[in-house]
């Protein structure tokens, strides 16, 4: 009989590349959307099957993470073998205008899934992956970031995904739930949100390049990030479930460079040359031939910064055989030739 997974979130980054896997895997894919007034399944389209289809691999149901009767309905009616929790509120800037809702969604969206398992447990042994982030890690250390590392959490997402993180564990030990977390570091696509620094920077410099846009906006180019690509980071999420036993592992490159770093290597690859003049909040950049091109505002910086992480997936490589397999260089390319080709 084919697994069934049940992915939480399935319309984002992650729960696009994820769902992908798992139908190349051979299982029956359940996913939760929500209810929006314009379209939100644009990243799975392409593998979307309609109720005509028979033997469907891909199945939708609306629901909420913030709606406890729909999460225990639709647990409960697929008995799913896995479930991946990747249903957020995940933008950290955000989730200081809108804490309350964060909270509710990353933190207590979790227990209610928990709850959900737990009180089926004697009719299925559910197991469930917990979408955790480096961002919980904060401002707690200097040098890489793994297991042992403490929390500092320094955002209304970061203290969430802590609560998330915990009660995962909570649930593990007390009612022997196949429960586990992935701390996963940055990562990125052609599918990243658009309003994410290295999806707004690609497109931005791709738009400039083609004559499109005119100047690209920015707050801390200073904070440096563990960039890897969404596509090997789901693979590892699978490794999780698929481990012996449950646990917590980092998942990450080992490698940092800042967001100037990362706008330096993609204006490379442009062809694009940019000229930094003024330091600070009055840092821009110009092209050759005198313009603009980006400058830096007040407005995109935090109340609050994670100016480092850097992760050690040393524990992930040992266990569960996985490592990341796209360098940024890579990631940055493909970026590119996406915007390329959707917008040239
Ligand atoms: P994403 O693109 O923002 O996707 C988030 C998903 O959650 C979307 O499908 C969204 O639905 C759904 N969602 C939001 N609120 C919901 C609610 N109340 N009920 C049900 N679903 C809801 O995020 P991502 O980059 O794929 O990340 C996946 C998960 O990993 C998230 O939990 C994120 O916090 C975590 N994470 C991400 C990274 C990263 O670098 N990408 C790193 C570490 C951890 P809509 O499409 O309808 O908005
Ligand atoms: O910012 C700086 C910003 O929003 C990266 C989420 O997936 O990864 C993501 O969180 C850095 C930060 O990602 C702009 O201040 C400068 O230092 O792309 P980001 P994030 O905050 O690291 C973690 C692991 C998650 O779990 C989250 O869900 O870039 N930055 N200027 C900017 N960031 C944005 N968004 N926009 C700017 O204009």
């Amino acid at each position: 009989m084919k697994k069934k997974a049940l992915i939480f979130g399935i319309t984002g980054q992650d729960g696009a590349y994820l769902a992908r896997l798992l139908i190349k895997k051979n299982y029956i894919v359940h996913g939760v959307i929500r209810r929006s007034s314009s379209l939100n399944t644009g990243r799975i389209d392409d593998i979307y099957q309609g109720p005509d289809v028979s033997k469907r691999s891909l199945i939708l149901h609306y629901g909420d993470s913030i709606d406890t009767s729909s999460v225990f309905k639709i647990i409960s009616k697929i008995l799913p073998d896995e479930i991946y929790n990747l249903s957020a509120q995940s933008h950290v800037a955000v989730s200081f205008e809108v804490p309350e809702y964060t909270s509710n969604v990353d933190g207590l969206g979790t227990l209610r899934i928990l709850e959900a398992i737990k009180s089926l447990k004697n009719k299925k042994k559910i197991k469930f992956y917990q979408a955790g982030t480096s961002e919980m890690f904060g401002g707690s250390s200097k040098g890489a970031q793994n297991e042992k590392t403490i929390f500092d959490p320094k955002s209304p997402y970061a203290a969430s995904k802590v609560y998330a993180h915990s009660i995962t564990k909570i649930y593990r030990d007390a009612y022997k739930i196949f429960a586990s977390n992935g701390i996963l570091f940055n990562h990125e696509s052609p599918l990243r949100g658009e309003t994410f620094v290295t999806k707004k920077i690609i497109k931005a410099l791709t738009l400039i390049k083609l004559g499109k846009q005119k100047t690209l906006y920015l707050g801390n180019i200073y904070s440096k990030r563990d960039w890897g690509h969404a596509r090997d980071y789901v693979e590892a999420m699978w490794k999780i479930l698929n481990h012996k036993a449950p646990d917590d592992f980092v998942v990450s490159t080992n490698k940092q460079i800042t967001v100037k770093k990362f706008i330096e290597i993609a204006s490379k690859k442009l062809d694009m040359k940019l000229k930094w003049k003024g330091k600070g909040i009055n840092e821009k950049a110009y092209d050759l031939r005198g313009n603009m091109v980006i400058k830096i505002i007040p407005r995109y910086f935090r109340p609050l910064e994670v100016d480092n992480l850097k992760g050690n997936f040393a524990k992930a490589k040992k266990l569960l055989n996985w490592e990341p397999k796209t360098t940024i260089v890579q990631l940055i390319d493909e970026m590119i030739a996406f915007e390329l080709k959707n917008n040239g």
